[in-house]
């Protein structure tokens, strides 16, 4: 029998395990299962992109569509401009924009009281990153409680004068979202100065223009467009708890007088980026979004108290952020993308690994629902036999941090010692032969709280 086993442990970000024998943590956001397509991997490195009528395509002239995240004001939240996360999400969640949101009016504002040069360099760092990470840039000029964007143009022509160049993968956001009383006429009078300097720069890129009333009245562009210039999309936001039917309209109404929109900012709570998650009103703005191609990025890459936000304020990763560090928002984001629901997997090693001894652990957490206000979880355990030699007998032992019920097992018998709870095989996965294993092994558990798994030493059975 097998005396040594590498132990696999729930090892969560930001939590140590137990034992000294744990030399090094993984846990990362994982796919479940691979049974859903997944979007092709763009490679943003000398991909241009255009407008054709009101699409978004790659050089190829392909249809394309841009889905990722925006950061919070990169003012407050610099830590997120990294390129470990930037590749992360790319990688993990199948992103192709990153959207860098740089407020000019409020504290810490461009226009304010904000460091310039700061500022700028990490808006130079963010297009260096998403450019190094495969995916697209948009630089945002992210105006609100200076609600015309007439109101920091020369500072703004100075911005774009000083970050525009001949880039690939870069897209610029003229004036996040224009409000209070600014027309569509005035915010044509901002964006006839803005786009002459973008283009003495770069010729060629995807320049997105904002919209009356933060970026709402696509319907006011659609009627009188700006003329004279290529690749020129027009931007509409929504909130799925606020905006419904009547915005859909206003996009339905724009499309259909042949204007190019793109969604540079949403949240799937209400406008004020908090409160309510209405994924009812969610699923009907992204299916309407995917069934037109129109590109979106959801708000706000931060883990600040509020439920935009893709990550719990409690977490503190900034590269690869867990499962368990996502917030409602985030958990939706991951699954929309990825289209698998977000799972734990768990890798540890342990340093005294002896040759020809070794069995592994894995487990997930394949599904979870509620019951009678009680969380039910479904487990999935898998054990390999890395060794030569078959092996005879396993335990897992599984301590739970509150009371629990076993509601169904299956390839496992199953013995409950109050709040630890040990697995053990059933006749026909007791051996493990040779560098085989055994799978499907399953529980399904109702209550028990935080678990601890590990793969024990055996009974001598
Ligand atoms: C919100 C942030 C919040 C911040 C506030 C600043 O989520 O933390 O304090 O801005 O006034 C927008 C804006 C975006 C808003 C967001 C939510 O583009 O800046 O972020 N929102 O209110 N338009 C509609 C909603």
């Amino acid at each position: 029998m097998k005396k040594v086993f590498l132990c696999l442990v729930l090892a969560l970000a930001g939590c140590t395990t137990a034992g000294s024998s744990v030399v090094s943590e993984t846990s990362s956001v994982v796919e479940e299962e691979v049974t859903s397509e997944v979007p092709e991997e763009e490679t943003v490195q000398n991909n241009s992109l255009s407008v054709n009528g009101t699409q978004l395509v790659d050089q190829n002239g392909n249809a394309i569509q841009l889905r990722g995240i925006s950061t919070h004001g990169i003012g407050w939240f610099p830590q997120y401009v990294n390129a470990d996360l930037f590749q992360y999400f790319h990688d993990e969640w199948q992103m192709n924009v990153i959207r860098l949101a740089m407020y000019t009016a409020e504290s810490n504002g461009y226009c304010t009281d904000g460091d310039q040069e700061a500022l700028k360099d990490l808006v130079r760092k963010g297009i260096q990153y998403a450019k190094e990470a495969g995916m697209y840039a948009i630089v945002d000029w992210h105006i609100l409680s200076d609600n015309n964007p007439n109101m920091h143009v020369e500072e703004a022509k100075e911005f774009f004068q000083e970050i525009a160049a001949d880039y690939d993968h870069v897209l610029y956001e003229i004036c996040n979202e224009p409000n209070g009383n600014t027309s569509w006429q005035d915010i044509k009078t901002y964006a006839e100065q803005i786009i002459p300097v973008i283009r003495s720069k770069d010729p060629d890129s995807i320049i997105l223009v904002g919209t009356p009333n933060w970026s709402q009245y696509v319907n006011e562009a659609a009627d009188d467009p700006i003329k004279g210039y290529e690749n020129i999309m027009y931007t509409l936001h929504f909130y799925a708890a606020t905006h419904k039917d009547d915005l859909r309209q206003k996009l339905q109404y724009a499309l259909g007088k042949g204007l190019p929109v793109f969604v540079s900012e949403y949240g799937i709570c209400d406008a004020s980026g908090n409160g309510f998650i209405d994924s009812e009103e969610a699923e009907k703005w992204v299916s309407l979004l995917d069934r037109e191609k129109i590109s979106y990025i959801m708000w706000n890459l931060s883990n600040k108290d509020e439920s935009s936000s893709i990550l719990k304020p409690s977490c503190t990763n900034v590269t690869n952020p867990a499962v368990s560090d996502l917030s409602a928002s985030g958990q939706w984001l991951y699954e929309l993308l990825t289209n698998h629901k977000p799972v734990e997997e768990h890798t540890d090693k342990t340093e005294d690994i002896q040759e020809e001894s070794e069995s592994v652990l894995t487990w997930n957490i394949r599904d979870t629902w509620e019951e009678e206000g009680e969380t039910v979880s479904l487990y999935d355990f898998t054990i390999e036999n890395l060794s030569n030699d078959p092996t005879e007998g396993w335990q897992i032992k599984i301590q739970f941090s509150e009371d629990f019920d076993i509601k169904d097992s299956w390839n496992v018998e199953y013995e409950v010692q109050d709040k630890e709870l040990f697995l053990t095989p059933v006749e026909y996965n007791r051996e493990i032969t040779a560098k085989g294993s055994v799978k499907d092994i399953g529980i399904i558990v109702k209550g028990g709280g935080k678990s601890d798994v590990r793969l024990d030493e055996p009974y001598d059975n």
